[in-house]
C-alpha cells in the first residue's frame, strides 16, 4: 500500500527540532581523562589524580568556536571512563577530587552565555569505572541523578547526546538503561533540549566520517528511532577503521519507495558528526592531521547544505585549550563561512510563482555569477520537495545551472563557475503536495 500524501504531510517538527534546526553548526568538545593518558577509551581505573590541566581556559575554546561560525557547544561532561567534568554529589570520580579542582562545565557555561553560544551536555551511559552499572536501577538511579544535576545548574541546555556505546563495566556487567527514564528527566528539567541519537529528537546520520546521505530526509520510519539498532551501529571498539567507515547499506532511508507500507513514521532530521582529527580526544601525534579547509568545507556544503546539523569535534590539548593548528582551521572555516553566505545576490530581485507553485522565476537588475545556491522549506508545512533544477537565460535560452534531490531546512549547491545572468529559475519536478519555500537565493 502506498502511503498518503496527507499522511506524509502530517508529520512535522516539535518546536524544540525547529530550534535546534537554526543551530546548523556547532561544536563537539571531547575533554577529560583521555588527555592525560593518550587514549581514546578509558578503562575507568584511571586515578583522578592524573587530571591537571594548567592552563585551562574555557573561553578561548569559545573564541575559536564562535570564530568558526558555530552556534553551540557540546562537551563530554563524562565520557565512558566515568571520569565527571562537574562538580557532583553523586561520586568522588571527579574533577573535583583532582589537582583541577574546579568544575569545568560551570566554566564552559560561563564562557558560552558571554559569547551567546547554546551548551549541551553529552553524558555517557556507558561507565567503566562506576560500581553501580550494570545493577539495574541502581546505576540508573545514577545517571538520573548525574542528569539532574547537570540539567539544573548550569542554565539552558540545548542538547542531551546520548551515546549508542555499551561496554561492560568494572564488574563486567553490562546494563540495560532505562531510556523512558532519562528521557523524562530530560524533557521534566529543559523542556526545550533535544535528545540526540540514543533519542528521539535528532537522528544520528550513521557514520563518523563526516558523510551524509545525497537526499536526507527528515521524515522516516520510526524504527530509526530504536536505541538497540543505534547502540549496534555505533562504534563497539575503540577502532580508527570505525571512525573512517561509511556504511553504504542504508542510502534511501525516507524516499516514497523506502516508505511504502510503513505507517509509523517520526521526524527525526540528521546530524553528521566528525573530528577534526582523527580521534575524538587529543593525542601530540595527530597535531600534523587536522584536517584541511577543503575537507571542512566539503563536509560543511554536504551536512548543512544537505538538510543536515554538522556537529565538529575539537579536542582541546592536555593544559586545556585549543591547540594552534585546529585553531586556525576554525578561524579559516569561519571566514570562509561568513564571506561565503553573507550577501545574497537575489537581495531586491523580482519573483513570481507559478499557480500550482511549482516554478519560481526571478530577474535581478543587473547579471549576476554566484557561486552557491541556497534553498530552505518552510518545515513546519513537513518536508515535501523530492527533485529540483536550477536554471539560468543565455542566449534566450534556459541552461542547467544545477539539479538536485531534497532541500528540508536548508539545501547548498556549488555552481559552476562562470555562470552570469539576471535570470533565474527554479523547477520543482517532484514534491509531497504544493511546495513551501521559505528561502531562494543566491550567492
Ligand atoms: C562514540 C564513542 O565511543 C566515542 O568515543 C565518541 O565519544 C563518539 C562521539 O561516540 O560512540
Amino acid at each position: 500500500m502506498s502511503i498518503t500524501l496527507q499522511h506524509l504531510l502530517s508529520i512535522v517538527p516539535s518546536p524544540r527540532q525547529r530550534k535546534w534546526q537554526e543551530l546548523e553548526f556547532y561544536a563537539f568538545i571531547h575533554y577529560g581523562m583521555n588527555q592525560f593518558t593518550n587514549r581514546e577509551w578509558g578503562t575507568g581505573r584511571e586515578e583522578p589524580q592524573l587530571f591537571n590541566p594548567q592552563a585551562l581556559d574555557t573561553d578561548q575554546w569559545c573564541d575559536c568556536i564562535a570564530k568558526a561560525r558555530m552556534r553551540a557547544v557540546i562537551l563530554t561532561a563524562k565520557h565512558h571512563d566515568g571520569f565527571c567534568l562537574w562538580d557532583t554529589k553523586h561520586t568522588d570520580h571527579s574533577v573535583m577530587h583532582s589537582p583541577y579542582g574546579r568544575d569545568i562545565v560551570a566554566q564552559l557555561a560561563q564562557s558560552c552565555s558571554k559569547r551567546g553560544l547554546k551548551l549541551g551536555i553529552y553524558l555517557s551511559p556507558w561507565d567503566r569505572h562506576d560500581a553501580r552499572y550494570g545493577h539495574g536501577k541502581a546505576y540508573d538511579d545514577y545517571f538520573c541523578a548525574q542528569l539532574t544535576e547537570l540539567l539544573s545548574g548550569y542554565g539552558e541546555i540545548f542538547c542531551v547526546w546520548l551515546d549508542g556505546a555499551c561496554g561492560e563495566g568494572p564488574n563486567g556487567q553490562k546494563q540495560r538503561y532505562d531510556w523512558e527514564r532519562y528521557y523524562a528527566v530530560v524533557r521534566n528539567l529543559q523542556p526545550d533540549a533535544v535528545l540526540s541519537v540514543c533519542g528521539p529528537d535528532v537522528r544520528w546520520c550513521g557514520n563518523e566520517a563526516g558523510r551524509c546521505r545525497k537526499s536526507e530526509w527528515s521524515v522516516v520510519p520510526k524504527s530509526m528511532a530504536d536505541n538497540e539498532k543505534i547502540a549496534g551501529l555505533s562504534q563497539q571498539e575503540d577502532n580508527e577503521a570505525f571512525r573512517q567507515r561509511v556504511p553504504s547499506d542504508s542510502d534511501d532511508i525516507g524516499s516514497r519507495e523506502a516508505l511504502r507500507g510503513i505507517d509509523d513514521l517520526i521526524w527525526y532530521p540528521a546530524e553528521v558528526n566528525t573530528s577534526i582529527r582523527p580521534g575524538w580526544f587529543y593525542h601530540v601525534e595527530e597535531d600534523q592531521k587536522v584536517r584541511t579547509l577543503a575537507e571542512l568545507q566539503s563536509i560543511y556544503l554536504q551536512s548543512v547544505g544537505g538538510n543536515a546539523a554538522f556537529l565538529l569535534n575539537v579536542p582541546p590539548h592536555p593544559q586545556g585549550y585549543i591547540a594552534a593548528p585546529d585553531a586556525k582551521r576554525l578561524e579559516e572555516l569561519g571566514t570562509w563561512i561568513h564571506s561565503s553566505f553573507s550577501l545574497n545576490l537575489l537581495e531586491g530581485a523580482s519573483f513570481s510563482v507559478s499557480d500550482d507553485s511549482y516554478v519560481v522565476s526571478v530577474k535581478t537588475k543587473r547579471p549576476v555569477s554566484p557561486q552557491y545556491l541556497v534553498l530552505q522549506e518552510d518545515i513546519t508545512q513537513g518536508q515535501r520537495i523530492e527533485a529540483f533544477t536550477i536554471l539560468y537565460e543565455q542566449d534566450e535560452a534556459w541552461q542547467i545551472a544545477c539539479q538536485g534531490t531534497v532541500v528540508g531546512h536548508k539545501r547548498i549547491c556549488p555552481l559552476p563557475d562562470g555562470i552570469s545572468s539576471c535570470q533565474w529559475k527554479l523547477e520543482i519536478h517532484s514534491c509531497r503536495g504544493e511546495a513551501r519555500l521559505k528561502t531562494f537565493a543566491l550567492y
